[in-house]
């Protein structure tokens, strides 16, 4: 359990991060790793920022906002001018695609902006910045349900409320085991030369993916650059076709976020079309639960399967069910012995792996260590079901994980050491949200 003074420290520091990794016109989603703007990242910071700085929380979605292309798609990687990141802009092939004078990446990520929105909305309730808030929201709000139209017709074109999407990257969970039978299919060809930098910047290449899961993730990028990026091509010609439970339960949460806001605007038609889409999605991510399991299934297109992997994922049923059996048994399969009562863990967190599973590695990335933005998000998903005592014990416990200071972009389940990058943005911008209080406002409910 934190002290209070730890906890004054813990927000003392994050804020420091924050700073610190403000370039002024965006934050860097860590000092060295990640020296551009991230598209869910940049969702996550801005909640952070808005428990003591609404506008910048909002300057943080207005530059991601402002690289949205024609199509809706918002970008998952904005570009600054900073060096030292593999794969750059140029590599992407993205020119005449984003806006004139915006780099970008040409994939997506999980679509939790609008969860952002409607919690900097619910932030700014009562103060000195909520003019200024509703002002954006009615000045910006097109655009956002332009990405959530895009997602919906574009990646959910054949109507299974699944979104489908075509890189790993594009789930935010880059390596985890859940894609490790889709990736095997990816036999990359000839690639332009390469030299990776996220090796040179963590040391120890262990706690980052291999040369030969870069070399798929490389030459999936070529096939999408070759097509364009035009997703109906992109389904054919591209080897990696995955409907991705977690990033649809997300679109379904986002969806009912977005359809709030767009009842506060008085844009009663789009909040309808908004609630039918969060309504389908939330169904078809309970769908896809294995019984065998209890955990939620990615279904991969090439393979024509489900894929039963126990990765944190398989708990989005979580973010989104309407369903409150579904709910208790996955709360009941979380609190359980391959999860948060696995033997041995340093702190009670969901591991991005089971680590009762074969799959389990405890240091790569993706494959193993706890996330404190993945904890803090399930939480307060969580608490928004009305799950307070679930949502206290993994606030407690995080806390806990986050009175190191370092701010780990992941980490070790078992020794509880901060692994990857240290002062990650997105570490920083939860930790300061766990400590902020609640809200006090009807606009939290739902
Ligand atoms: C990681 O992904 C990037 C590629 O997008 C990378 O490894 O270079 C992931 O953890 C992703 O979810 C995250 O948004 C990004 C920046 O924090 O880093």
């Amino acid at each position: 359990m934190t002290t209070r003074s730890s906890q004054d420290r813990i927000a003392e520091a994050a804020r420091e991060v924050l700073r610190t990794n403000d370039t002024g016109t965006l934050i860097k989603a860590a000092p060295h790793l990640y020296p551009h703007q991230w598209s869910w990242d940049a969702a996550f910071i801005s909640i952070g920022l808005a428990t003591f700085d609404i506008p910048r929380a909002l300057a943080e979605l207005e530059h991601l906002r402002a690289a949205q292309w024609a199509s809706g798609m918002i970008p998952h990687i904005v570009f600054s001018p900073a060096p030292g990141y593999f794969p750059d802009a140029a590599r992407w092939r993205t020119a005449g695609l984003s806006p004139p004078g915006v780099a970008t990446s040409g994939i997506c990520q999980p679509a939790v902006h609008a969860i952002a929105l409607r919690r900097i909305r619910q932030r700014a309730a009562g103060g000195p910045h909520e003019a200024t808030v509703l002002e954006y929201l009615s000045r910006t709000f097109d655009s956002w349900l332009s990405w959530h139209r895009w997602l919906h017709d574009v990646r959910c074109a054949e109507g299974s409320g699944l979104l489908t999407i075509h890189h790993g990257w594009e789930s935010g969970m880059d390596n985890s085991p859940r894609f490790d039978v889709a990736y095997a299919r990816v036999e990359p060809g000839a690639l332009e030369p390469f030299a990776r930098t996220d090796t040179t910047v963590v040391a120890d290449s262990g706690q980052r993916p291999t040369d030969q899961e870069y070399a798929r993730y490389l030459w999936l990028v070529q096939q999408l650059a070759d097509v364009g990026y035009r997703d109906a091509e992109a389904d054919a010609a591209c080897d990696f076709v995955v409907k991705d439970v977690f990033a649809s339960a997300v679109f379904a949460v986002a969806c009912d976020d977005l359809a709030a806001i767009a009842e506060e605007l008085g844009r009663e038609p789009d909040a309808q079309t908004l609630r039918g889409w969060a309504l389908a999605s939330a169904k078809a991510v309970d769908a896809t639960i294995d019984p065998a399991t209890g955990l939620a299934c990615d279904v991969d297109l090439r393979a024509g399967s489900k894929v039963s992997v126990p990765c944190v994922s398989g708990f989005a049923p979580l973010l989104s069910t309407r369903d409150a059996g579904v709910r208790a048994s996955q709360e009941r399969l979380l609190a359980g012995p391959d999860w948060l009562g696995a033997t041995g863990l340093a702190f009670r967190l969901p591991c991005s792996t089971s680590p009762t599973s074969d799959a389990f590695r405890a240091r790569q990335y993706w494959r193993g260590p706890t996330w404190p933005v993945l904890t803090w998000f399930l939480a307060f998903q969580s608490r928004r079901k009305g799950r307070v005592d679930l949502f206290e014990s993994l606030r407690a416990a995080s806390l806990s994980q986050l009175a190191d200071l370092q701010f780990g972009e992941y980490y070790e389940p078992f020794t509880g050491e901060p692994l990857g990058s240290s002062r990650q943005s997105w570490t920083a911008a939860v930790a300061l949200e766990w400590l902020a209080p609640e809200p006090r406002t009807r606009l939290i409910t739902g």
